[in-house]
């Protein structure tokens, strides 16, 4: 686990030097919009088009993968854990941004805490119930704004925004955050997923406009 956390901070420590962690809500407002990015009001829904009805009885998401301590939980457990708010922007690749979003959920860091991924583990899966996939560093899936949401602007996310439960990672374009997750799956290797097989970038840095594999 010190293993872990001091990769995190080793690889902390290189971007920083990279200049990699200037932009975000802290940033000047003239570098908080990406390159070629418009802010909206609302929140717009994009999808596969199939957008499956979780009801709490349905609910679970595994973690597991290259970890030391698997987990199976139900809505109830996850709701047991620690929650947090949080404000964050949005960024999507068909060039909408959205500021200031209030979020409620559980940190990716506390659910890295329970499960104890291995020192060689780098990648992250998501997998959702509608068979969507996308791929994140480890790293990036344990920054701080990284959470497992369940309410925006105080209400609970509905089922077309990925409700009861969905992955929110802000410093990413949207498609890496997966909505309906089901399974988080925490690897040695790197498994490109759905949008990333299909001509999306494998990183999505929307300030390095990581819009499309080359
Ligand atoms: N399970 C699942 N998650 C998904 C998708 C999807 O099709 N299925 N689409 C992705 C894409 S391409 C985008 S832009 C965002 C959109 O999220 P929103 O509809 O809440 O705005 O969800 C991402 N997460
Ligand atoms: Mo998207």
């Amino acid at each position: 686990m010190s293993g872990f956390k001091d990769k995190l901070i080793d690889t902390k420590q290189a971007w920083a030097k990279a200049g990699r962690l200037l932009t975000g809500t802290t940033a000047a407002p003239t570098e908080r919009l990406p390159p070629g990015q418009r802010l909206v009001k609302d929140w717009p829904v994009l999808d596969l088009g199939v957008q499956p009805e979780i009801t709490p009885a349905k609910f679970f998401l595994d973690i597991g993968g290259a970890v030391e301590n698997p987990q199976h939980l139900k809505l109830d457990d996850l709701m047991a854990l620690p929650q947090e708010g949080s404000v964050s922007d949005m960024h999507c690749v068909t060039a909408w941004s959205r500021y200031d979003n209030h979020w409620q959920g559980v940190a990716s860091r506390t659910l890295l805490d329970l499960v104890r991924p291995l020192p060689d583990a780098k990648h992250v899966i998501f997998h959702s119930h509608d068979g969507y996939t996308t791929n994140v560093q480890l790293d990036q899936f344990a920054d701080d704004d990284v959470f497992l949401v369940h309410h925006w602007e105080g209400e609970a996310i509905s089922r077309v925004h990925g409700g009861p439960i969905r992955v929110l990672i802000p410093k990413l374009y949207l498609w890496k955050s997966a909505k309906w997750v089901n399974r988080i799956e925490i690897t040695t290797a790197d498994h490109p997923g759905f949008w990333e097989r299909n001509g999306y970038h494998n990183n999505a840095n929307p300030w390095l406009e990581e819009r499309y594999s080359a």
